[in-house]
């Protein structure tokens, strides 16, 4: 499988999740402004959308949009634990949370990133970010993961747009439970792989 992405874009989450299920894979990086790939292939013939991620399987079809292609991950690998079975509701908390972090998290931080956003409306764009991180902190408990025992691809979702929260300067230090979970899923060695591998450690 080929995974296109860039560094530290949203194609981090499935790249973690490629590496937590042990699949065999390669990375291309995409040049967004130009939509040029590495190998210098016409990205928009590969995502018609010409957004990352964007995931090349071995016969060739494309499968993109994050939700998709982190479930798509996990199923391969079921025993792995990343996204319960079908019928099991932990498996709908996650694609809840999934479904959340898509439309509430990831989507907001899109006005701080698109040149020509109002200046005076960034401060109420990045207030909205940091009371929806304050509902999530309320949501974590001590030890645990997103939804409980197991680590999914819900967390490395919100791994992935807590990143760009840091990298933002929100105003999150005192989402204490927040924090911590970010501090331990950090320490995940996919984790860290992902991120030496896209050169932002
Ligand atoms: N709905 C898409 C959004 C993907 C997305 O926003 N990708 C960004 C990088 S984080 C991108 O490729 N932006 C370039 C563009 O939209 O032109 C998904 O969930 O995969």
């Amino acid at each position: 499988m080929k995974l296109y992405i860039k560094a530290g874009a949203c194609s981090l989450s499935p790249h973690i999740i490629l590496r937590e299920a042990g699949l065999d894979f390669t990375l291309i990086n995409v040049d967004l402004k130009t939509r040029v790939t590495e190998k210098g292939e016409d990205f928009l013939k590969i995502n018609p959308k010409g957004q990352v991620p964007a995931l090349q399987l071995n016969d060739g079809s494309v499968l993109t949009e994050v939700a998709a292609i982190l479930q798509y991950l996990a199923d391969l690998k079921p025993e792995r634990h990343l996204l319960q079975p079908t019928g099991n509701m932990a498996r709908y908390r996650t694609i809840e949370w999934l479904s959340y972090i898509s439309s509430e998290l990831h989507k907001g931080f899109s006005p701080l990133y698109r040149p020509g956003t109002p200046e005076e409306m960034i401060p109420q764009y990045r207030s909205q970010l940091e009371e929806k991180f304050s509902y999530v902190n309320g949501r974590l408990r001590d030890e645990c993961w997103l939804t409980g025992n197991h680590f999914t691809i819900a967390d490395a979702y919100l791994f992935n747009v807590l990143c760009w929260g840091h990298a933002m300067t929100l105003n999150l230090g005192e989402l204490s439970q927040l924090e911590a979970w970010h501090q331990r899923v950090a320490q995940r060695p996919s984790v860290i792989a992902a991120l030496q591998a896209e050169g932002l450690i």
